[in-house]
C-alpha cells in the first residue's frame, strides 16, 4: 500500500495520511478516480453533447460513427460550446462570490451586518474613487454604500465597459474593443454563453470561443477583481505575515477548527469568535489548551493571507485532513468542497457544517450564515466545535508544520520595493531576474499530488524566474520551503541576489483563486511603467494540477489579458483540431497570447523559460537560450 501512497502524492503529510485513510478504510478521492478509469473517450476529448433532448450525442473522431449530433453540430461546434459553458460556470462561480462580498459591504453601510466593518478605509476611498464615487467628507459607511451600488451595477448590462478593465493597459483595452470581446456585464456575458451555446443559436466556433474570452474577461476584470477588491476593504489588504502550512498545524491539545471553501465572509467571523476569550476559557475548562483555527482550500488562503492563520491542506488533502481525527469542527461555505466529506466525517467525531444558502453537502448540519447573524452563528459553533473536542478518539498528526510567509498583495510587493514597480523592471532589464511566472490552480487525481506546482516552481526558480502563486498551488509550494526567506537559496544567482536584498522569498503568496487579479493588476503594473502591453512583458502563467471550471476561466482571462498560459492536464478539446489550433496559435494573432498543453511539469518550465526569453528579447533585453 505505502506505494500507492507515493504514486498519489509528492507531500510527505499526504502519503501518511492516505495510508492512515487506508487502515481505517476511508474511501479517498484517488479510489473515486480509479474506479472511474477508464474514462469515457468521446468525454475526454469533448465530442459529447447533451445540451438538448434531441441528444444525447457523440462524434466518432475516427469515421466509422457519426460525425454530426441530432441537430447538425459538428465536433468544432459541440467542443467549442462546451469548453465555452465551462467558462460561463467558471466565471458564474468567482462573480458569484463577488456579488456576496458586495451584499455584505451593503449591509455594512446600512448597519445590518454586526461584527463586519471596513478594515481598509484607504482602500474603500480608492476604489469609489475609481467609480467615479465622491467620498471627501462622506463617512465611509455612505462611500461603502454608493460604492456596493455601483458595484451592483458591473454585475447587469447597463454598461458598455465594466468599471474596473480601466486598471489594464491602455493598448489592452484597444484590442478588446477592437476584437469585439470587451466585457460589458458580469453576469450578461455568462448569461450570453448560456444563450449562445442554446441549441440553434451561435454556431461559429470561432465566435463562441471569441465570446468564451470576453467571459472570461468579465471575470478576471469584473466578478473576481471585486471579489477581492471588496475582501481587502472588509477584512483588509493583505501585509506580509508568517503563517505555517500541512497536517502538522492541526494541535492535538487543542480544539481544532478547519474552514475549508472560498468566501472570507464566514471565516473571518469564525476567527473573531475564536479569538474570543471567553470562548478561550470554555475550551480549557473542556481540558483544551486553546482554540486552532485553521484553514482549507481558497477560503483558508484569505485567512492566511490576511491573519497569518495556518493551512492544513489543499484541495487533495481535505479528506485526509479529517482522517488525523483531530478536527472537532470543519465549517464549509462553497466550491471546491468534495461531496464525498460528510461521509469521511462520519467515521471519526468531527461536526461537518454546511452554511451557505446555495451550497448543501450529504452528512453536514446546515446553518445558515448571512450579515446580520454571521457574529451570533460563529459564537454559537466554536462553542459546539468547543464541547465536541471531548469527543474525540485517537489523533493521528505525523508531521510537524512547515513555516511560510504569505499577504504578498499588489500594496505590498510594492511598498516593499519603495512604492514603485522601478526597483524590480531594473532587475528584469538588468537580467537578474528574466520574469515572473505565475502558478495557480488546484490539485487533480490525474497528476501526482503538488508534484506539478513544485517541480514546475522549482525549475522556474532555479533559472531566475520571479514566481507569484494562489490557490492550492500556493499551498503546495508552501509546503515544499519555497516560502521563507531563506528559500532564497533555492533561486538562481540573479533570482536570490535580488530577493536577499528585499528580504522575500522568491516564491511570493498572492492568494486565492479570486486573487489571481492580483497578477493582472501586478502585471499592468509592470506594463504601464514600461509603457507596453501585458503581451509584451517576459511573464507566464501556468495551472499545472488544474481540475476546476473556474480555473479554465482563470486559464482565458490570463490568455485574454496578454499572457501566454501552460495548462497541466488537457482540457476536453482535442476532438476538434480547429480548436485546439485557435487556442494555441491563433490566440497569438487576436490578443497577443496563447495556451499550450503540457502535463510533465519539467518540460513545461521548458516552454515558459522559452517564452520568457523570447519576450526579453523583442523587448531588447538579454536573452539566454533555452
Ligand atoms: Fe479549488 Fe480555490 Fe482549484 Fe484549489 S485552486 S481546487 S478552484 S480551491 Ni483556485
Ligand atoms: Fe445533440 Fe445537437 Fe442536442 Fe447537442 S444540441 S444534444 S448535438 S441534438
Amino acid at each position: 500500500m505505502l506505494k500507492d501512497a507515493e504514486k498519489r502524492t509528492v507531500t510527505e503529510d499526504g502519503r501518511l495520511m492516505l495510508e492512515k485513510a487506508e487502515k481505517d478504510r476511508i474511501e479517498t478521492v484517488w479510489d473515486r478516480y480509479a474506479a472511474q478509469t477508464p474514462q469515457c473517450g468521446y468525454c475526454e476529448m469533448g465530442l459529447s453533447c447533451r445540451i438538448c433532448n434531441m441528444g444525447p450525442c457523440r462524434i466518432d473522431p475516427f469515421g466509422e460513427g457519426p460525425r454530426q449530433g441530432v441537430c447538425g453540430a459538428d465536433a468544432d461546434i459541440i467542443v467549442a460550446r462546451n469548453l465555452g459553458r465551462m467558462v460561463a460556470a467558471g466565471a458564474a462561480a468567482h462573480s458569484d462570490h463577488g456579488r456576496d462580498l458586495v451584499e455584505v459591504l451593503a449591509a455594512v453601510a446600512e448597519g445590518k451586518a454586526p461584527g463586519y466593518g471596513i478594515a481598509d478605509p484607504d482602500k474603500l476611498k480608492r476604489v469609489a474613487a475609481e467609480y467615479g464615487i465622491e467620498t471627501e467628507g462622506k463617512p465611509p459607511h455612505a462611500v461603502a454604500g454608493a460604492l456596493a451600488d455601483a458595484m451592483m451595477g458591473d454585475f447587469g448590462s447597463r454598461r458598455k465597459e465594466l468599471s474596473m478593465v480601466r486598471r489594464a493597459p491602455a493598448k489592452r483595452r484597444e484590442l478588446w474593443r477592437k476584437t469585439g470581446i470587451m466585457p460589458r456585464g458580469i453576469d450578461r456575458e455568462t448569461s450570453e454563453m448560456m444563450h449562445r451555446t442554446h441549441m440553434g443559436v451561435d454556431n461559429g466556433w470561432q465566435s463562441l470561443l471569441l465570446h468564451a474570452l470576453r467571459n472570461a474577461l468579465s471575470d478576471g476584470w469584473g466578478g473576481s477583481m471585486i471579489a477581492t477588491e471588496v475582501s481587502d476593504i472588509l477584512f483588509g489588504t493583505p501585509k506580509p505575515s508568517a503563517n505555517t502550512v500541512n497536517v502538522g498545524v492541526l494541535k492535538a491539545d487543542q480544539v481544532n477548527i478547519i474552514v475549508h471553501g472560498h468566501n472570507p465572509v464566514v471565516s473571518e467571523m469564525l476567527l473573531q469568535a475564536c479569538q474570543s476569550p471567553d470562548i478561550i476559557d470554555l475550551a480549557k475548562a473542556k481540558g483544551a489548551a486553546g482554540i486552532n483555527l485553521a484553514g482549507l482550500c481558497c477560503t483558508g488562503n484569505e485567512l492566511l493571507m490576511r491573519h497569518g492563520i495556518p493551512m492544513a491542506g489543499n484541495h487533495l488533502m481535505t479528506e485526509l485532513v479529517i482522517a488525523t481525527g483531530a478536527v472537532d469542527m470543519m465549517l464549509v461555505d462553497y466550491q471546491c468542497i468534495m461531496p464525498s466529506l460528510g461521509k469521511t466525517a462520519s467515521c471519526y467525531h468531527t461536526l461537518m457544517i454546511s452554511t451557505s444558502d446555495k451550497a448543501r453537502f450529504p452528512g453536514m448540519t446546515h446553518r445558515e450564515f448571512h450579515p446580520e447573524n454571521a457574529r451570533d452563528l460563529a459564537r454559537d459553533l466554536v462553542k459546539e466545535a468547543v464541547e465536541n473536542f471531548g469527543r474525540r478518539g485517537r489523533v493521528y498528526i505525523p508531521v510537524e508544520p512547515v513555516p511560510s510567509l504569505g499577504g504578498f498583495s499588489v500594496e505590498a510587493i510594492l511598498g516593499a520595493l519603495g512604492g514603485t514597480p522601478d526597483p524590480l523592471l531594473d532587475a528584469v532589464k538588468d537580467g537578474r531576474i528574466r520574469g515572473a511566472a505565475g502558478v495557480v490552480g488546484c490539485n487533480n487525481p490525474k497528476i501526482k499530488h503538488d508534484y506539478g506546482h513544485i517541480t514546475l516552481t522549482r525549475q522556474l526558480i532555479e533559472n531566475d524566474i520571479l514566481v507569484l502563486d494562489t490557490g492550492c498551488a500556493a499551498i503546495a509550494n508552501a509546503k515544499a520551503g519555497f516560502k521563507v526567506a531563506e528559500a532564497a537559496e533555492y533561486a538562481g544567482p540573479g533570482l536570490k541576489a535580488v530577493c536577499s536584498a528585499l528580504g522575500i522569498p522568491p516564491v511570493l503568496h498572492m492568494g486565492s483563486c479570486v486573487d489571481n487579479v492580483r497578477i493582472l493588476l501586478l502585471a499592468s503594473a509592470l506594463a504601464d511603467s514600461l509603457g507596453c502591453d501585458i503581451s509584451d512583458l517576459p511573464v507566464a502563467g501556468s495551472a499545472p494540477e488544474w481540475y476546476s471550471e473556474k480555473a479554465v476561466s482563470i486559464g482565458a482571462y490570463f490568455v485574454a489579458s496578454g499572457v501566454y498560459t501552460v495548462l497541466g492536464p488537457m482540457p476536453p478539446i482535442t476532438g476538434s483540431m480547429n480548436v485546439v489550433k485557435l487556442l494555441t496559435e491563433g490566440l497569438n494573432d487576436v490578443v497577443g497570447a496563447g495556451f499550450a498543453v503540457e502535463p510533465d511539469p519539467e518540460k513545461a518550465g521548458i516552454l515558459i523559460r522559452r517564452h520568457i526569453e523570447s519576450k526579453r528579447k523583442q523587448l531588447g533585453l538579454d536573452a539566454r537560450s533555452v
